[in-house]
């Protein structure tokens, strides 16, 4: 473990006894939820991985040091805002000139897989953007998943992406998407992205035998495994597709590009939703950290079978 990497005694402890962990991620507190709501759902989000059995594991990188697992005082600071957002290839800038920042899928699951925890819960994945023909703007948290073997447990892909574009990428990229008690692929807000999944599972035993299989046959890619929003908490279908349209255009019009693109639109629907988009966000998190927790007890489960053969 590098130097700059600290991980929180009670993410320690419980790896070392084989415990279930969960991975939790810094930039969807910093840079997807307005503040001061924010650091309410940080909070909510480790009671929800604790209530599930397993040790939550906040990630993010504070004075130069990469922390997994986070102190009170470290969450506030998280969620106070003007942190960075760090992709996978930020970590090394961010540790070596002792900067602050908070980490993305991407970043989050190197740091996980580092401190040698396999499941992480979140909102929505990375993709392919729209238009990414032109602006090449791919999000690194596919090309992180393909070589780093952590499961993300999220509610599939953000409606502002290219959603078949991005499921034929996980799959160039041999990343496994399992759809949970759907046969349809989510697109965050809405429990249907209006593309169907892979593979279905109903269970979070199966996501554990899925994943050893796939770890065990020496693959290096991680998993997703796309869990819909609640049906109570869904976003209506044309109000989201008009405000969709209206942040992609207002993004074409202001120039925004790469990194801003996400936050940006994320910061539109909650405005022009009258925050119903930031309701429906905060119970899809609530409800992936909280399959997380379960498929993090399933994997420990496995794990240890398998040990004792
Ligand atoms: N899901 C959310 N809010 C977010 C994100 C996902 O509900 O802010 C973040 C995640 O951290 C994800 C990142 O890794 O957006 C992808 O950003 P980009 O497209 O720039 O790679
Ligand atoms: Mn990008």
């Amino acid at each position: 473990m590098p130097d700059a990497v600290r991980v929180a005694p009670e993410v320690a402890d419980a790896v070392a006894e084989g415990r279930p962990v969960v991975a939790l991620e810094s930039t969807l507190l910093a840079h997807g939820l307005p503040a001061p709501d924010n650091r309410a759902v940080a909070a909510e989000l480790e009671d929800i991985v604790r209530a599930g059995g397993a040790a939550p594991a906040t990630v993010a990188v504070l004075d130069g040091t990469a922390a997994v697992g986070l102190t009170p005082d470290e969450l506030d600071r998280v969620c106070a805002g003007g942190l960075a957002k760090l992709s996978s290839r930020d970590l090394g800038v961010a540790l070596g000139l002792g900067l602050d920042g908070a980490t993305t899928v991407a970043a989050t699951c190197l740091l996980a897989r580092l401190a040698g925890i396999s499941v992480f819960g979140t909102g929505g994945l990375g993709g392919v953007h729209r238009g990414a023909r032109e602006s090449w703007d791919i999000s690194a948290d596919l090309a992180v998943l393909a070589s780093t073997p952590v499961l993300v447990v999220c509610s599939g892909v953000k409606s502002l992406l290219d959603v078949p574009a991005t499921l034929e990428q996980l799959e160039t990229l041999s990343v496994p998407v399992l759809t949970f008690g759907t046969d349809a692929f989510p697109g965050f807000y809405q429990r249907d992205s209006g593309r169907p999944g892979p593979w279905r599972v109903d269970q979070p035993a199966q996501v554990a035998e899925v994943a050893a299989a796939h770890w065990a046959l020496g693959a290096m890619s991680g998993l997703v495994l796309a869990n819909p929003v609640p049906e109570a908490d869904e976003l209506d279908r044309e109000l989201h597709d008009r405000v969709l349209a209206e942040g992609l255009a207002l993004a074409e019009q202001r120039g925004v590009r790469g990194g801003d693109v996400t936050p940006m639109l994320l910061e539109y629907f909650h405005i022009a939703t009258g925050g119903a988009s930031l309701t429906c966000n905060v119970a899809l998190v609530r409800a992936n950290v909280a399959l997380a927790a379960e498929v993090a007890g399933a994997h420990t489960e496995v794990e240890a079978a398998l040990r004792a053969r």
